[in-house]
């Protein structure tokens, strides 16, 4: 019997310990097999896309695999958690990412191509997953990555939108949005739990109970919709550590329909059920306004409530009461947009879990902490009370409550001082009178960030400055990073592989600061000759690209200088395109020997403007105006090329960016939180061309000013000129370009009114004119240093080797560490 015994519990064992292998033999096998009983194709017969989700289904197992492993080791040791919340992640492509961190990318390599398939070409396959507008998104993703790397018990949540961020389409020049179904052909990433879903709910009323003697306050909601969950895999690189980002897809609920089917109206019965699913159907392509519109906060607490469900289930798995909930949970609000978890939190406890309300908001000022993105005052979030009041009815009076208890105890510090109470106040009185969801947040949360030096610097001198004075200590800043493993290990592997080599490790992958070991190779002849090669094969890459995409022939001896992000008044792409006008203008009024020393530039811009920005849009149609006047131009010839990069996203950035030779981040000072497009920039070896704003400061700091090109007005000389503005004096040069404009030398001169009269008119709010001649200053600099290549080269592998602090590796260390209080926690390999 005991043999018998023996024989079963061996036979279980073996079931259990059944890793998989990566080697091609079983790696064809699992793809083969994919392809028969997952896509349900013949294997005798299948094309590259179904290779693809053959592909992706191979690499999800192992994923899975590790997930699993990761869930059991931290259900084990039940470590604090970090709970990211964002309603914006800009994750891109998948595959090579994750065969890239899972350590098996030229295993899979090799399988295919024995099965007559090329993985770059299966990569192609793959669309961007862009549930996200800009840096706040994108930040989101690296984050978690690295928080997957360093071993960090995290769970991401957000929300599944059905369509991510608009297409751009151009047509004659204008741009158009197209919706971006992203799923239309299935999502290998994701895996669908069914059996995760809460109810949340919506509207109704607030009436009392008695309770233990007292009263207590029920919402009763008359709308409930089901939050179902999505698992997005997130893979650590060098580590077995996979951990999750949960987004929540919204689906009817069958609560709702009771009286529909009992009066016998079926078919509106399930017409109002597809209408709950309109919560998680569109991403809102703003990326700075915040229009008080309802279907975006229905989402906003739908994400919310869901998430807090889910973590407080998964607290109490293991605890039977709140004592211990700051010391195993952490709530990261990423902006504003999550911040009505806080009023959640608080009814969940007051009126659910029946704590009293100090105890409750005890718990709470220990769980959350916020950091901002932004710097402009009018930039931050306003509900209106009207709005809230009607969709979540005891959310409001908690907030009400919250603000009350708060004036209260700030009355006691600083007395009645009403002009600083009210600018201090959660609810804002006026026409429309609404929640700050900044100050809610700043109130609760135990620690409040910005996310560059410079950013933080301003919202203690000026955007918070009075909660600055009321909790210093409150007040950080974590300079922003991104996640090299996607932006150089996936995006650029032959920079990636020279670094390597001429570091002699690959340990720079998992510590940047490592990569400060090619300083002492800058000037090294080997170096310099390998570094130019590597940098010329990706610039044929994208001249590839740019031709298959506008038809425009681009030379790769040329500088190619590139302007990448959303369309903003701010970023100044407009003083860009007036750059180039001056420089097309110069060389068209130079004599023909002199045209010689011109170094010859293909500028590239690519960017989405939000649907309802105006004047972003006219930027899109200048560039495009005056790209078809210069590149038509034959006697410019190669001395200048425009083009602009359509569609925007991730997959595009990657590609682009390891080709640029000069970057531009022209953002007037004081108005970039951050930038992380110059930290990608930076780590590829590009040089920047930027003003001293967010982070490029600290960007000097490493790399030094001598290897970059600086210009403009600095931070604290903006407000002395925008005083000044109506008197201010204007280059000629800035002049004339922009009259080229306005008179029609490109056409459309009436559509490009308004955009030469907020530069000219209407006091030049971003300081156009004011930083033109230092513009055009810091570009002939760029083009002097690169007429000489050496030296060139050797800035080139310096942006390189000082960009390691711009790691989110780096960052999201300082989070855990002085933030959220989370230790690391590893998978036993
Ligand atoms: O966040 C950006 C800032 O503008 C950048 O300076 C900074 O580097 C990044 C990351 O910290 N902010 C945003 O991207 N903001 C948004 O995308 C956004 C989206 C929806 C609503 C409001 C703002």
């Amino acid at each position: 019997r005991l043999g018998e015994n023996r024989a079963k519990v061996e036979r279980m064992f073996g079931l259990m310990d059944r890793f998989l292998k990566n080697d091609p033999a079983t790696l064809q096998n699992d793809i083969v097999n994919h392809v028969e009983y997952t896509v349900a194709r013949s294997r005798f017969s299948f094309d590259d896309f179904e290779a693809y989700q053959a592909l992706t289904h191979s690499v999800r197992d192992r994923l899975i695999e590790r997930w699993h492993d990761t869930q059991i080791c931290f259900r084990r040791k039940d470590p604090k958690r970090l709970y990211f919340l964002s309603l914006e992640y800009l994750m891109g492509r998948s595959l090579s990412n994750s065969v890239i961190n899972l350590g098996i990318r030229d295993q899979y390599a090799d399988a295919l191509s024995q099965l007559g398939f090329d993985f770059e070409v299966l990569a192609e396959q793959e669309g961007d997953a862009a549930l996200g507008n800009g840096g706040l998104a994108r930040l989101s993703a690296c984050q978690m990555d690295s928080l997957a790397t360093l071993d960090y018990p995290a769970w991401g949540y957000g929300l599944r939108y059905q369509y991510g961020l608009f297409r751009q389409v151009i047509l004659d020049g204008y741009q158009h949005e197209q919706p971006d179904y992203w799923l239309n052909f299935g999502n290998p990433w994701e895996i669908e739990r069914i059996h995760v879903t809460y109810t949340v709910k919506f509207y109704g009323t607030v009436e009392e109970e008695n309770f233990k003697g007292g009263k207590h306050k029920v919402w009763v909601p008359n709308e409930t919709v089901e939050a179902v969950a999505y698992d997005n895999l997130i893979p650590g690189y060098g580590t077995r550590n996979t951990i999750t980002l949960r987004l929540w897809a919204a689906k009817p609920s069958d609560q709702n329909d009771m009286e529909s089917y009992n009066t016998g109206d079926y078919i509106n019965a399930v017409v109002n059920r597809q209408r709950a699913e309109t919560i998680s159907s569109i991403l809102y392509p703003d990326d700075r306004s915040h229009q008080g519109k309802e279907l975006r906060l229905k989402q906003q607490y739908f994400f919310v409530s869901a998430s807090l469900q889910d973590i407080i289930r998964r607290f109490k798995d293991t605890h039977s009461n709140f004592d211990d909930f700051p010391e195993k949970v952490a709530l990261q609000l990423n902006d504003t947009h999550p911040s009505l978890a806080i009023a959640e939190v608080m009814r969940v406890l007051v009126d659910e879990e029946n704590l009293s309300w100090s105890r409750a908001w005890d718990i709470s000022c220990k769980i959350f902490t916020f950091t901002t993105h932004t710097v402009l005052p009018e930039a931050s979030e306003k509900i209106p009370v009207d709005l809230l009041g009607s969709l979540l009815p005891r959310h409001l009076q908690i907030i009400y409550e919250i603000n009350f208890r708060f004036l209260e105890e700030l009355k006691k510090r600083i007395g009645l001082d009403y002009d600083r109470l009210s600018r201090m106040s959660i609810i804002e009185e006026g026409a429309v009178k609404s929640i700050r969801m900044a100050n809610l947040s700043i109130v609760c949360s135990h620690t409040v960030n910005g996310v560059s030096k410079m950013h933080a610097e301003l919202l203690k001198t000026r955007v918070f400055k009075d909660f600055y004075e009321l909790w210093p200590h409150k007040f950080h800043y974590k300079t922003n990073g991104v996640t090299q493993r996607r932006w150089v290990v996936v995006s650029n592997p032959s920079l990636c592989a020279l670094i390597s080599k001429w570091l002699g490790t690959e340990a720079w992958i998992r510590d940047m600061d490592l990569l400060v070991g090619l300083q002492e190779y800058a000037t090294n002849g080997d170096l310099h000759e390998e570094w130019k090669m590597v940098r010329k094969v990706n610039k044929m890459r994208l001249a590839e690209y740019i031709e298959a995409m506008s038809g425009v022939k681009v030379s790769v001896d040329a500088m190619f200088d590139v302007q990448l992000k959303r369309i903003h008044e701010y970023k100044r792409q407009f003083l860009n395109i007036l750059g180039i006008i001056h420089r097309y203008d110069c060389i068209k009024n130079m004599e023909k020997k002199d045209r010689r020393n011109v170094v010859p530039r293909v500028c590239i811009i690519g960017g989405k403007a939000a649907p309802g920005y105006e004047i972003a849009k006219k930027i899109i149609k200048l560039c495009h105006a005056v790209a078809e006047k210069i590149n038509n131009d034959p006697d410019i010839g190669d001395l200048l090329k425009l083009v602009f990069i359509p569609d925007y996203n991730i997959t595009v950035a990657e590609l682009v960016i390891p080709g640029a030779d000069l970057s531009q981040h022209l953002s007037t000072a004081g108005h970039e939180a951050s930038g992380t497009g110059c930290m990608k920039f930076l780590m590829n070896g590009c040089l920047l061309l930027a003003t001293a704003d967010g982070s490029t400061i600290e960007i000097i700091e490493e790399i030094g000013a001598d290897n970059m090109f600086l210009f403009g007005a600095k931070v604290s000389e903006v407000p002395v000129l925008r005083k000044k503005a109506p008197n201010l004096k204007v280059p000629l040069q800035f002049a004339r370009v922009v009259r080229m404009v306005r008179n029609g030398y490109f056409g459309f001169e009436d559509y490009f009114e308004s955009l030469c009269d907020s530069v000219e008119v209407d006091n030049d709010f971003y300081l156009l004119g004011a930083d033109f001649e230092s513009y055009l200053e810091a570009q002939a600099a760029a083009d002097k240093a690169f007429i000489d290549e050496e030296k060139w080269t050797q800035m080139s592998i310096l942006s390189t080797a000082g960009s390691g602090r711009f790691s989110s590796d780096r960052t999201i260390d300082d989070y855990a560490e002085k933030t959220w209080g989370i230790e690391r926690c590893r998978c036993p390999a």
